[in-house]
């Protein structure tokens, strides 16, 4: 009985180098042996962080301290004693920066809370800017 053999690469990808080297192994065949090595360098993989978003609050001189308290409570989820402090610094130095956030989320709570001021009449006022 006559058999033919048919050897063919399987193809495998290799990530890195090789290097090649050549042997005949028991039944005369030769063998093409590739023998792996580490990549010399390494890729990291770059994951992008969205820039972010200061929430600002002005100083006026019109609204009611306890409602810039409230306001903070509502919508920048302060505890009673965070939003007093925030709102005693815009006070005293006219203006606090009170939060980072994605611009979306910035702009959205910075119109949210200058409007439940102006529902009621105040000039409340928050801002946003980017953060460098
Ligand atoms: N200055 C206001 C007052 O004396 C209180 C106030 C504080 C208003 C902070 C706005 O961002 C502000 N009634």
């Amino acid at each position: 009985m006559r058999r033919r053999a048919s050897i063919r690469s399987c193809g495998a990808s290799i990530i890195g180098r090789a290097n090649l080297s050549q042997s005949t192994n028991a039944i005369g065949l030769t063998v093409n042996q590739k023998t792996l090595e580490k990549p010399r360098t390494k890729t990291k993989p770059k994951t992008q962080r969205p820039p972010l978003w200061k929430v600002i609050l002005l100083n006026d001189d019109f609204t009611p301290r306890e409602f810039v308290v409230l306001v903070l409570k509502a919508v920048f989820r302060m505890n009673e004693s965070h939003a007093y402090k925030v709102m005693m610094t815009a006070h005293q130095r006219g203006a606090c920066v009170i939060a980072v956030y994605t611009r979306d989320v910035a702009e959205t709570k910075a119109k949210e809370a200058t409007e439940m001021g102006r529902a009621k009449g105040y000039p409340l006022y928050f801002t946003t800017e980017k953060e460098e």
